[in-house]
């Protein structure tokens, strides 16, 4: 078995030490970091994604394996800047203002990283203002909130309507998701994407930030 496709398996359950040791032996091989990132780390994270998404595994294995993959990706991560590998784009990621239900956005974060996008997490309770701060200040393409309460949903038209006052709604993608979320209530308030888990919403932002 080559070590990309252990460091894939043993990711999918969750060895973080394991992989680590393994994407190091990768790292002294001389296997291209790219490749590493790609036909290990992320190979077996797209399985545990698409694994979620089918209710074959739950929170916890998909947490584990997060966890394994951010230690692998931690020695990548030094390796990248300097092989060139970029970032498939950047978002900023919050639970809308009202709301401290953070389960759910923390795994849609795991998932976008996992596909190899940077992401800034604005943590909970975040106000419509410091999301369009982000995608200005930061340089974020693409806006994602996360409610699970039916009443601070709301917030997220709110942070549409903001993106049009601050004049960069044409310039900016947003994407919404959560528990009480659907595809009407995203077309209602004007956001531009609605995805039921974390790994559509990881393969969504990837698209949205190729189409900005
Ligand atoms: Co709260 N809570 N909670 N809670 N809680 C709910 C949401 C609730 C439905 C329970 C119930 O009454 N049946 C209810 C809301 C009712 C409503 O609005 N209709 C509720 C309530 C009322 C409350 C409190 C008010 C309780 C109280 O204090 N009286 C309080 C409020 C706190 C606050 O926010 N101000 C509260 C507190 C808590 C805990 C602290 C105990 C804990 C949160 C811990 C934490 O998050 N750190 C908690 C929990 C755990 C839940 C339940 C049980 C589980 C939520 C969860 O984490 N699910 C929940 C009941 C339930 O849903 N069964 C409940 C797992 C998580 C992986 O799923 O977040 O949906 P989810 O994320 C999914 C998708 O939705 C999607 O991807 C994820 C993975 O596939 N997704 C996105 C999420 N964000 C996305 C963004 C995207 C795309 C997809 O694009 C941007």
């Amino acid at each position: 078995m080559s070590v990309l496709t252990e460091i894939s398996e043993n990711l999918q359950k969750g060895k973080a030490k394991i992989v680590k040791q393994l994407v190091q032996q990768a790292i002294d091989e001389g296997i291209p970091v790219k490749q590493i990132l790609d036909e290990g780390l992320l190979s077996g994270m797209s399985v545990i994604g698409e694994k979620f998404k089918n209710n074959e595994v739950f929170v916890p294995e998909v947490l584990v394996a997060a966890c394994a993959m951010n230690m692998g990706a931690a020695l990548l991560k030094p390796l990248m800047a300097q092989e060139g590998v970029e970032a498939a784009g950047k978002v900023c990621i919050g639970t809308v203002k009202g709301d401290l239900h953070d389960i759910g956005k923390n795994l849609v974060k795991m998932m976008m990283e996992g596909k190899g996008l940077e992401v800034v997490d604005l943590g909970t309770d975040v106000s419509p203002e410091a999301y369009i701060d982000a995608a200005q200040n930061q340089g974020c393409q693409v806006i994602c909130c996360s409610a699970l309460f039916t009443t601070t949903m709301g917030v997220m038209e709110e942070v549409v309507k903001a993106a049009e006052t601050a004049g960069i709604r044409d310039k900016v993608k947003i994407m919404v998701g959560g528990a009480p979320v659907t595809q009407d209530f995203c077309e209602k308030i004007g956001a531009d994407k609605y995805t039921p888990d974390a790994a559509t919403a990881a393969d969504a932002a990837v698209e949205l930030c190729k189409a900005i």
